[in-house]
Formats: C-alpha cells, sequence, structure tokens
C-alpha cells in the first residue's frame, strides 16, 4: 500500500495478540502464527521529532476469536493530548474510540469515512467484513503510543457479533 524511502512494514500475529481478546482460548492452535494485522507507516523525521507528522496504512485481516470481531492492540498516545486522523479507504468495520473515563463508542469504518481522534482517546480498529480492512493514519510525530493503560485494563466495551450485527458490548 505504501511505497518508498522511510516506509516501514510492522505485523502482528494472533499470537502476539490473543490476550487483547475476552476468550483467547477461542484460538485454534494452529491459527496463532495467522498475521492479524499489518501497518505500513512512513516515518520521514525520528520518532519524538515536534512538528512532524508520520503516516500509515494498517491492514487488518477478517475474521473473529470467538464472538469477537479481530481488532488492534489499540493504545493512548503517550503524549496524551495529541491527535489523529482515521480514514477508511477499504473494508468494513469500525473505529472504536474510549475517554480516559472509560466511555467507550464505536464509529463506522467503510469506504471514504474520515474519523478525527482527539488526544486522550484511546483508539483501536476492528474487522466486522469478510475482507481486510485498510485504514490510513496520520499522527503527530512526538505522538508516541501507550500500549501499557490498555494491556493493563482493556477496553470498557468490546465488539462482539450477535446474530451476525457489530454490537458494543459493556465488559
Ligand atoms: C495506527 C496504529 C495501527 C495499529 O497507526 O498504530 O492501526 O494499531 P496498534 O498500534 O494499536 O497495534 C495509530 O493509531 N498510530 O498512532
Ligand atoms: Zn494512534
Amino acid at each position: 500500500m505504501l511505497q518508498g524511502a522511510d516506509v516501514t512494514t510492522s505485523q502482528r500475529t494472533l499470537k502476539e495478540i490473543v490476550s487483547i481478546y475476552e476468550r483467547p482460548e477461542a484460538v485454534a492452535p494452529e491459527d496463532l502464527e495467522q498475521i492479524a494485522y499489518k501497518v505500513m507507516a512512513h516515518l520521514p523525521v525520528k520518532e519524538g521529532t515536534a512538528g512532524g507528522l508520520f503516516f500509515g496504512t494498517s491492514i487488518l485481516m477478517p475474521g473473529k476469536v470467538g464472538d469477537e470481531y479481530f481488532m488492534t492492540k489499540g493504545h493512548f498516545h503517550s503524549n496524551i493530548d495529541t491527535a489523529e486522523y482515521y480514514w477508511c479507504i477499504s473494508g468494513t468495520g469500525a473505529l472504536i474510540l474510549m475517554d480516559e473515563e472509560g466511555n467507550c463508542q464505536a464509529k463506522e469504518m467503510s469506504p471514504g469515512a474520515l474519523h478525527y481522534i482527539p488526544g486522550r482517546v484511546a483508539h483501536r480498529l476492528a474487522n466486522t467484513g469478510s475482507c481486510e480492512l485498510v485504514v490510513g493514519a496520520c499522527w503527530p510525530s512526538d505522538a508516541g503510543h501507550d500500549y501499557a493503560t490498555i494491556e493493563k485494563n482493556g477496553f470498557s466495551a468490546r465488539l462482539v457479533d450477535v446474530d451476525g450485527v457489530p454490537t458494543l458490548k459493556r465488559v
């Protein structure tokens, strides 16, 4: 999706992120090495540089763990006031947002949808469709990623399949 100098690619296997799901045991052992998502990022300046921007494309595979849709780890930004844009390029899914008080909401992701994520709001993607969900993102180069808070407390709601309908369920 992204090409050129300064583009890095990273990927997460289901094994690396399985603990984010409500029922990690629902993943068949033979599926653990499967790639859950990839991120290509254009990082033209050093991470932490004030005033710069990063651009990334996230590609999230379709699938579920139990009744919970495949999703990204999710994070607050370390520099917590920094914002971000998410823009859906292809596929169907949701952008799940959670503020510091634990209020969660899901924003629809379908091609062309653009969402501004304000500072102090944790964000993650879920793929509710049957093809890859491809999302562009732009964030400040001094945002940083705080994964620890979500690893410790999780999101206060999960996006699950209820009779074929993606439903945000409080935990
Ligand atoms: C995105 C995310 C990307 C992967 O580029 O980093 O979608 O999600 P996780 O980082 O939560 O695994 C972004 O929000 N950058 O700030
Ligand atoms: Zn982010």
